[in-house]
């Protein structure tokens, strides 16, 4: 039998190698897309090891060029836009490159789909930063968005456009509403590595602080592994939806330092935390938690690693980096 295809945008992030390495288990062909470097970094998908198992394409989302002779010549059967400038800090600062990559490259995508390959289904990478501070303690599909970072404002236009191909043209074109997950090999600049990372050079005597921003930052955060095989699941349903996916549990930044020092045995980590303004936004959501419950009961997915488990792995593993 034919094997199906998959075509991965953002392979060289977080999500990426996880989601890929789900489909290989699945038998899917897995395409990649990656930018052009002068010096590629494939260290997640070698971290996986994945990375002789999936046959990378050298393109970039904002060339619908690139895309439309992508689709073309792949006729993928799923096709997941994982790609992104996906750091919510640096979004101020790149406030153009991150609309031109997250806004404008799914319409890229969607344009090529429906050119090119319109059977192929579409999985859209959204965030539970679209809600920004919301009115609500718990979020789910019906709760208003009030974007409040220009990332978020990107991922507006990216989900507002895919439910518009998904209603005029008849795509199967789905937004999944992610909320923060985590795993060893999330960038160092969100805040659970950032601190994990920390730790860990603490614990092995390569760092004496940690310096962050808002402690008071409230968040839902779940395990990367548990979350792509939501994505997946989307694109199996006969009909295409948008999904919250989430864990239902809320930590604050504080919660995460009390784990994660208790975790490489370290007491009192007030003595090894700082924070400074450069690491504050200029606006901030306070406080997310999602409601999984469409999730649950129509794609029968759930969460299976709980917070705890999540920083141990996070900070088992960076020990381990450091330990070498
Ligand atoms: P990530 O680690 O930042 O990965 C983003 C990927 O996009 C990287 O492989 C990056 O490549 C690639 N990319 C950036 N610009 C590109 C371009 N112009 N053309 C092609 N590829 C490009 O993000 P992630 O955590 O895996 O998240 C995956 C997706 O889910 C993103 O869209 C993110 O916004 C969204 N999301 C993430 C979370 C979360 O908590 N992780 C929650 C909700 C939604 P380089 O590394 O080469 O730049
Ligand atoms: O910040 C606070 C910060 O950068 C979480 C992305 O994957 O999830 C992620 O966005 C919270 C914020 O993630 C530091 O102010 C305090 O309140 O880890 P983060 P994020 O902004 O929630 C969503 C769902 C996405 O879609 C995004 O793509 O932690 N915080 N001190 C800090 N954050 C960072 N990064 N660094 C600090 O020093």
């Amino acid at each position: 039998m034919k094997k199906k295809v998959a075509f991965v945008l953002g392979m060289t992030g977080q999500d990426g190698p996880y989601l890929s390495k789900l489909l290989l288990e699945k038998d899917y062909k897995v395409y990649g897309l990656v930018k052009r470097y002068s010096n590629p970094n494939l260290d997640n998908l070698k971290y996986l090891d994945i990375d002789d198992s999936v046959d990378l394409i050298t393109g970039d989302i904002t060339d619908d060029s690139c895309l439309n002779h992508l689709l073309k010549s792949i006729k993928p059967d799923e096709y997941y836009n994982l790609a992104a400038q996906s750091f919510v800090g640096a979004s101020w600062d790149l406030n153009k490159t991150t609309s031109e990559v997250n806004a404008f490259g799914t319409l890229n995508s969607l344009n090529a789909i429906k050119l090119h390959n319109p059977n192929t289904r579409y999985y859209q990478a959204g965030t539970s930063e679209l809600y920004g501070n919301a009115d609500s303690s718990i979020q789910d599909e019906s709760t208003p968005f009030k974007p409040r970072s220009p990332y978020a404002v990107s991922k507006l236009y990216a989900h507002w456009m895919t439910v518009n191909f998904r209603e005029s043209f008849s795509i199967h074109a789905s937004n999944g509403i992610l909320f923060n997950h985590e795993s060893p090999i999330r960038g160092k600049e969100f805040v659970t590595r950032k601190i994990t990372d920390g730790v860990a050079q603490i614990k092995c005597g390569k760092a004496d602080k940690i310096i962050l921003g808002n402690l008071d930052a409230k968040r839902d955060w779940g395990f990367a592994g548990d979350y792509v095989e939501a994505m997946w699941l989307m694109l199996q349903q006969d009909d295409p939806d948008d999904y919250v996916v989430s864990t239902g549990v809320q930590n604050s930044i504080r919660d995460l330092l009390d784990i994660a020092f208790d975790a490489a045995e370290i007491k009192d980590w007030a003595g090894y935390v700082e924070t400074a303004p450069a690491f504050k936004r200029p606006a901030e959501l306070h406080s997310l938690c999602g409601n999984n419950s469409k999730a649950k009961n129509i794609l029968g997915w759930q969460p299976k690693t709980s917070f705890k488990e999540l920083v141990h792995m996070m900070v088992k593993e960076d020990i381990k980096r450091y330990s070498k």
